[in-house]
Order: structure tokens, then C-alpha cells, then sequence
């Protein structure tokens, strides 16, 4: 055979096949007689990972020779789903590998479906920092992600009789060809023990921490390229390990069961994901997690500036700035100043100094039931001098609120770190606001309401420290790689740009006059439809249509995003066809999907709700093709790649105040659907891009929420709305139930309750209004197509790339790098 030559992999494809067999044969010992198409996908990974690992070092190394300004992006959650596909697409060699898998008789798509996903996060905040390393590194940008690497990540959702029942997500079961391990950059991080202080020969207080329980934690690296540009940034996780193999006195007293047992215990910390994205209050095991991510990630940093520079730290808050992506890392802030002050012996106003200009804290929910408070009895107990340290940081805070506000004690009471009661608790977002120098909300809206209201106080003391970034999403994954044939088109119509500039899909916006293009953008979309179609086939046994309206809610269950009230919808849709009152009819398929913290009743209730609902509708001969409901199961990142290049309609339906941003909104309409949504997060910032003519709006705004709640009598509201009374008069008779009594009894209970915070039957009539404008839309489906071509061209605002850039430039200003190198 000839030989071919594939520029894209730097070498011939000859040599690239020989690689992978060389991994497939002697590393992983199988041969052709091996059935499963995951060592293929191992071997293939391997010989692509080669690629990556000369840019990797080559930029590592530059970064350090460079000594340039560098961020580190804190977070407990890096929700990076699959690696391999956009690898090669970051690589630039996915046509070529693709060639050579066909040509060595393998399917790529079986290879790409064989690796599992990295689900070590929980949904819109796990997902951002994804997102954030990719941008940074096709930017150029010096920032190496810091994390825990999870045994178990989100776990695995499966239905059973309507409910969800989770199971352990061992991701890590068949190894993980995409890390490397470093023992050599281990840290050891403390627990427990007691302080002891004294007073130094300069007359400064000094403290040891002592009698500690160690625990070590281990890096392991995962290599985050860049697009096409030789950057290959780093994403470290840390791994909790026991001090020693074996502890020897111990051991040699005989108890060799306990001592191997002790290890388990170490190694606990970073066995699970915490599944919940609100409420964990007070668990001592999360807060180790906090802070062994904390501790590591600091003394990480340190020590390689230590090596550098010795214990002359004047210059680390110019060359250093740590980003905590929500409280959940903030006692970083503390281990920060400890380190200074009782590892590199600086002293207290020079330490808080550079604390002060290094962190930077990002909210994302004002939910009070996210925000993070832990007992000072915990703390005090598994971390003392922490504690002790915090103490500190607040009596300065104080005094410096009542030298600005002399006197006013209540002020004190409500702006102090620590929060009094019954019990006292430290407040994880003032001790994140106090020791930072940015506080960012995710979202004009959200940014506005976090100055506004939950840290009013801070605001109007530092209103300098406050700004706002608006999420976005990667281009690459959600476009590029998920829809490869829109991508195509796109490319094919106003070139590559758009993949490192999204700004220029806006060179789509006269092409949605273009009769031939929007021919094409509908093949397209039907085509996405119908793969969606057939990747769902075989597990639900519901006839698709895929010329109905395919409108979409995936993400957390939760009140606040109101699946309840897309169901209501539904149920009124379904009350519709048994009234006979559907002249001028659009066929719909309502898809939705998501999991429920394993400890949250009512998200739970409302699967099940959704799923019994599905089950009366999609049996009932009556509704045939006009109505279908389907429950997603096991939602996550893989998922939305194939979901949602076939949407036609995004559910943004949260109450008005309550979603910070909002994520998926951005992939949707990235991928050509149309918004119905609140005045809420992001929503807000989509609709002024995409027009108001080409968004479905409806519902209360945050003020009228607010104001609303007041007086809310949502009885009345049931009762002046006669298709709501309806579909209430459904539920309660049991009709989606009839063999399960009652079970339905709270979420009825909810809606009626004039203390329902999410509002549900205030907006409904709105909504129903909303949907039927969508219907009427979708008739005229050459303008609808318009309307989407619309919404993929106005989405260049809502990549990450845009929301790096900011972040950069009016925070932590670094300089791009460039990576020269020859491949
Ligand atoms: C809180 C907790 C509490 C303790 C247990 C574990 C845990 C895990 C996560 C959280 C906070 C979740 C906050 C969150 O995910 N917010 C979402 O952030 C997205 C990215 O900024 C944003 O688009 C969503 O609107 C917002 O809900």
C-alpha cells in the first residue's frame, strides 16, 4: 500500500497505526480476539495522549522559564465529561485518526462511546471550570486547574418504576490512560492536633500547630491542550493517601489490621463526589475535602515560588492570583495566611496584605440554602488553627467596619465572619469576601442582586471589589465538536473564525435570508433530531416523531428550576387532546431529563411525576404523534452532546431571581434553539442579543417576585384559571396515580401553598401564553429556521473564551504565552 501522509498527526499515518498496535498488543496485551471496543479506545488514546505530552512539557517548562503572572482556578468540582474527542479536535487530527481507525476496520464512534465520563461535578458550576481550563489554554493563558480527583464521581442515575435510584459512579475501574501520576510533588496536609503559641525574639506572636493526623495528597495531571496553538495547560487533582504504607510502631506492636486500616481512612477523603449542588451542612468529611484541596493546591504553589525565590515573598501577589469558584475552596484564605505566617515566618499585616491581592471569589447562587456555614466546634476541632486563624482575620475586619461606622454594632453583627446563635458558624462567603480582592457574580442580573442584596453590606464598604462575569460555554465542545455537521456549514459559509472568535457568527445573521442556507440548517436539525432520536430508541419504547417540536429541560432537578411547572404544561397539553380542542395543533415531544440530590423529597417526587405522567400519555392512543413526554435518564455531559444539537425549543424556566446563569441556555441556543425562558440569569443577556422577536419570554421579573410574594394567594390564581383548575382537578383525582394514592399529595401542597417561593401558579398562564406563541412559530417552519439561524449567530457573546478574556483583563491580567514549538 502507499504511503499517506497526514500532516495534522505530524507524522504518516503508517506510523501512527503502528503506535496503536504497539499499545494495543504489548501494553494492553489484547488481540484481534478481544471483543471489547474499550482497549481500542485505551490504545488509540495512548498513542494520541503521545502527541500531547512534548507540548505539555514545552509549555510547562516556558511557563516557567518566562516566570510570568499565573492564576490557578480552585474548584471541588471539574465536570470535564469525555476527553478523547476533544483531544484530537484541540489536536486538529480528527480526520485523520478517523481515517486510520476506518482503515485498521475499527468504528470510532463505538471507541468516542467506550470511554467513560469524568462526572466529577454536579451540574452548571462543575461544568463552568471545564469550560474555563479550555478556554484558558486556547488562549494562552497561564492557569493550571486545581481539584480533587474523585474515586467515585456523580453517580449513575437509573429509573426504576418511575424513581430514581442512584448508583456508584467507579469511573475510575478500567484506569484512566489520560493521567499521570506525581508522586514527586506530594504534599502533607494536617488534621486535628492542638496550637501552642509564644512570642518570638522580635516580639511577634508564633504558633505551631502539633499532634496533628497527616494525610498526604497526591497529584495526578491531566494535560488540557489548547486549540490548535501548542498550549497544553494542566489540570492537577489531588488524591488523599496515608502518611505511610504501613505505620510502623503500630506495626511492630502487632497491630498490623489496624495500621493497614488506617489508610483507609486517609484515603476516604477523596473516595466520593457530594451529589448535592445545595445543602451538605456540616459534614466533617467535606470540609477535610475543602481543605486538603485548599492545603495542597497553596503549598503547591509555594513551594515551587520557595524554590525559586526563598522565604521573600514581596513580589508573590504580583506573579499569583488563585480564582475560588464559590466558597466551597475559600478557606483557602486561611491556609494562605498560615502558611505565610507560621511555614515562611512573615508577619501578620504583610501576610493579610498579600492574601488580600491574590484571592479572588466567584458566587454562584444566591440560594440561602447553598451558602456555606460550618459550626466553629467542627472547625476548632478538625482544623484549630485554622480556626484560630479566622478568628483573627474577623476581629481586623471588625475593627476596621467600626472605624468606617463607628458604633453601629448591628452592622458588626451582620457583616462578622463569624455568625452568632445558639451555636456560632463560620460564614464561608464573608471569609471569601473579606480576604479577596474581586467578588464576581455569573450573570449581569445575579451580580446586580448579590450587590443588591445578600452581600449589600460589603458592597457598599468595597463597592470597588465587586464586578460581574457573564458564563459562557466552550465553542469546541458545544458547537465544533457535538455538531459537526452544523459546524460544517458554518464553516463552510463564513470560515473558521468563529471557533476562537465566536463573535463573527454574527457573519450568519444575513444568511438567515438565504433560502438555500436555511434549507440546509433545516436538513441539519432534522438530521440531529432524528440521531436523537435513535440513540434514545432503545430505551424507551415511544414512537418519535421527528417532525414535532422537540422541546427540552435538562439539567439539576430542583423548585427553583420549575420542571413542575413544564409538567403542569404537559398535563394541560394532554387535557387539550381529551377535550378535543386541538385544531391548528403542533406535535410536541417534551423531553426532559436530570438527577435529584439522593436526600431532596420533592426533586425527587417530580421525577417520579414526570415519568408517571410520560407513562399515562405516551400509552394513550387518544394523544398519539401529538403529545409525547419522555424522561431522560442518567443525565450528563455525554448526554447533552447528542441532546442538544436536536432541540428545537430551551426551557429557561426558573422563578425570576433564583438561577445565577444558567449554562445550557447557552449550548442550546448555540446549536440553533429558540428560548422559552424567565427574566432571569442569563436569559436576560440571550434575549438583548438575540431580539425579542426571537425569544419566547413570559413570567414574573424578579421584582414583581419579590413584591408578588407578599401577597401570594396562588388558590385564587387556581381558581380564576380555569385549564390551571383542570389540570389540578388531573392530579388530584389520582389519574396520573391511580394505583399509588396520595403520593402525588405535596407537590399539589406546594403549588397551592401561598408560601411557595417558586411562584409556579403565578406564571403559569403566562407560560401556557408563551407556549402557544411557540406552537404558532413552529408552523411556519421556514421562519422558524430563520429564527434559529438567528440564535446561533447572536450567540457569540455567551463562549468562555469572552468570559475568560474578562476575567483577564479586569482581574487577574496575565499575559498570553506563546508556545513556539515545531509540531
Ligand atoms: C453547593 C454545594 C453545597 C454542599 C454540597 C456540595 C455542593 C455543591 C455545589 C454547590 C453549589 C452549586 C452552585 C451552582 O452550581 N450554581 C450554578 O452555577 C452555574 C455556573 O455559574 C450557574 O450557571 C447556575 O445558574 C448556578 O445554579
Amino acid at each position: 500500500s502507499t504511503i499517506t501522509i497526514l500532516p495534522e498527526l505530524g507524522m504518516a499515518e503508517q506510523d501512527f497505526v503502528a503506535d496503536f498496535k504497539r499499545y494495543y498488543s504489548h501494553r494492553l496485551g489484547r488481540d484481534e480476539n478481544c471483543t471489547s471496543p474499550h482497549y481500542a479506545y485505551e490504545a488509540l488514546s495512548m498513542a494520541i495522549s503521545d502527541r500531547l505530552i512534548e507540548r505539555w512539557k514545552k509549555t510547562y517548562n516556558t511557563y516557567k522559564e518566562t516566570d510570568c503572572k499565573r492564576a490557578y482556578y480552585l474548584s471541588m468540582e471539574f465536570l470535564m465529561g469525555r476527553t478523547l474527542s476533544n483531544a484530537m479536535l484541540n489536536l486538529g487530527i480528527t480526520e485523520a485518526v478517523e481515517q486510520a481507525m476506518y482503515d485498521l476496520g475499527l468504528e470510532m464512534e463505538e471507541l468516542v462511546e467506550s470511554e467513560p465520563d469524568a462526572g466529577l461535578g454536579n451540574g452548571g458550576l462543575g461544568r463552568l471550570a471545564a469550560c474555563f481550563i479550555d478556554s484558558c489554554a486556547t488562549l494562552r493563558l497561564p492557569v493550571t486547574g486545581y481539584g480533587l480527583r474523585y474515586e467515585y464521581g456523580m453517580f449513575s442515575q437509573d429509573i426504576i418504576n418511575g424513581e430514581q435510584v442512584e448508583k456508584p459512579d467507579h469511573w475510575l475501574r478500567n484506569g484512566n490512560v489520560w493521567e499521570i501520576e506525581r508522586p514527586e510533588y506530594t504534599h502533607r496536609i494536617k488534621f486535628g492536633g492542638r496550637t501552642e503559641s509564644h512570642i518570638d525574639e522580635f516580639g511577634n506572636k508564633r504558633t505551631s500547630w502539633m499532634d496533628t493526623q497527616d494525610i498526604l495528597a497526591v497529584p495526578y495531571d491531566t494535560p488540557i491542550p489548547g486549540y490548535r496553538n501548542g498550549t497544553v495547560n494542566t489540570l492537577r487533582l489531588w488524591k488523599a493517601t496515608a502518611t505511610e504504607e504501613f505505620n510502623l510502631q503500630e506495626f511492630n506492636a502487632g497491630d498490623y489490621a489496624e495500621s493497614v486500616a488506617a489508610k483507609n481512612t486517609a484515603e476516604n477523603i477523596t473516595m466520593v463526589l457530594y451529589p448535592n449542588d445545595a445543602n451538605e451542612n456540616g459534614k466533617a468529611l467535606r470540609l477535610r475535602q475543602q481543605y486538603l484541596l485548599a492545603s495542597a493546591s497553596l503549598q503547591d504553589v509555594i513551594g515551587s515560588w520557595v524554590g525559586r525565590h526563598g522565604n521573600n515573598f514581596s513580589e508573590f501577589a504580583a506573579k499569583n492570583t488563585f480564582q475560588l469558584n464559590d466558597t466551597h475552596p475559600s478557606i483557602a484564605v486561611a491556609e494562605l495566611m498560615r502558611l505565610l505566617l507560621d511555614v515562611h515566618g512573615l508577619v501578620w499585616d504583610d501576610a493579610w496584605a498579600i492574601t488580600r491581592k491574590t484571592m479572588a471569589y466567584t458566587n454562584h447562587t444566591l440560594l440561602p440554602e447553598a451558602l456555606e456555614r460550618w459550626s466553629v466546634s467542627l472547625f476548632k476541632q478538625l482544623l484549630p488553627r485554622l480556626m484560630e486563624i479566622i478568628f483573627d482575620i474577623n476581629a481586623h475586619f471588625m475593627a476596621e467596619v467600626s472605624a468606617h461606622w463607628p458604633g453601629d454594632t448591628d452592622r458588626l453583627r451582620r457583616m462578622s465572619i463569624i455568625e452568632e446563635g445558639d451555636e456560632q458558624h463560620v460564614r464561608m462567603a464573608y471569609l471569601a469576601i473579606v480576604g479577596s480582592y474581586s467578588v464576581n457574580g455569573v450573570a449581569a442580573l445575579h451580580s446586580k442582586l448579590l450587590q443588591q442584596g445578600l452581600f449589600r453590606d460589603f458592597y457598599e464598604f468595597w463597592p470597588d471589589k465587586f464586578n460581574n462575569k457573564t458564563n459562557g460555554v466552550t465553542p469546541r465542545r458545544w458547537l465544533a465538536a457535538c455538531n459537526p455537521e452544523l459546524a460544517e456549514l458554518i464553516t463552510a459559509t463564513i470560515g473558521n473564525g468563529w471557533l476562537t472568535d465566536l463573535s463573527q457568527l454574527k457573519k450568519l445573521e444575513p444568511f438567515a435570508e438565504d433560502k438555500k442556507f436555511r434549507k440546509r440548517w433545516h436538513e441539519i436539525k432534522q438530521g440531529a433530531k432524528q440521531k436523537l432520536i435513535d440513540y434514545k430508541k432503545h430505551e424507551h419504547d415511544v414512537d418519535f416523531n421527528v417532525d414535532a417540536i422537540f422541546d427540552v429541560q435538562v439539567k439539576r432537578v430542583h423548585e427553583y428550576k420549575r420542571q413542575l411547572l413544564n409538567v403542569l404544561h404537559v398535563i394541560h397539553l394532554y387535557d387539550r387532546i381529551k377535550r378535543g380542542d386541538t385544531a391548528n395543533w403542533t406535535d410536541r415531544c417534551v423531553l426532559i431529563g436530570g438527577k435529584a440530590a439522593p436526600g431532596y423529597y420533592m426533586a425527587k417526587k417530580i421525577i417520579k411525576l414526570i415519568n408517571n405522567v410520560s407513562n399515562v400519555i405516551n400509552s394513550d392512543p387518544d394523544v398519539g404523534r401529538k403529545l409525547k413526554l419522555v424522561f431522560l435518564p442518567n443525565y450528563r455531559v455525554s448526554a447533552m452532546e447528542k441532546i442538544c444539537p436536536g432541540a428545537d425549543l430551551s426551557e429557561q424556566i426558573s422563578t425570576a431571581g433564583k438561577e445565577a446563569s444558567g449554562t445550557g441556555n447557552m449550548k442550546f441556543m448555540m446549536n440553533g434553539a429558540l428560548t422559552i425562558g424567565t427574566l432571569d440569569g442569563a436569559n436576560i443577556e440571550i434575549r438583548e442579543e438575540v431580539g425579542d422577536e426571537n425569544f419566547f419570554l413570559f413570567g414574573l421579573t424578579e421584582e414583581q417576585v419579590e413584591e408578588m410574594s407578599r401577597h401570594y394567594d396562588p388558590n385564587a390564581i387556581i381558581n380564576q384559571d380555569e385549564d390551571l383548575l383542570r389540570v389540578i382537578k388531573l392530579l388530584e383525582c389520582g389519574h396520573f396515580n391511580q394505583f399509588e394514592p396520595g403520593i402525588f399529595d405535596d407537590i399539589l401542597a406546594s403549588i397551592k401553598s401561598p408560601h411557595d417561593p417558586w411562584m409556579t401558579a403565578a406564571d403559569f398562564r403566562s407560560f401556557i401564553d408563551a407556549q402557544k406563541r411557540v406552537e404558532a412559530a413552529y408552523k411556519d417552519q421556514d421562519h422558524w429556521t430563520k429564527m434559529s439561524i438567528l440564535n446561533c449567530a447572536a450567540s457569540g457573546k455567551f463562549s468562555t473564551d469572552r468570559t475568560i478574556t474578562d476575567y483577564n483583563t479586569e482581574i487577574w491580567k496575565l499575559k498570553p504565552v506563546n508556545i513556539d514549538n515545531k509540531f
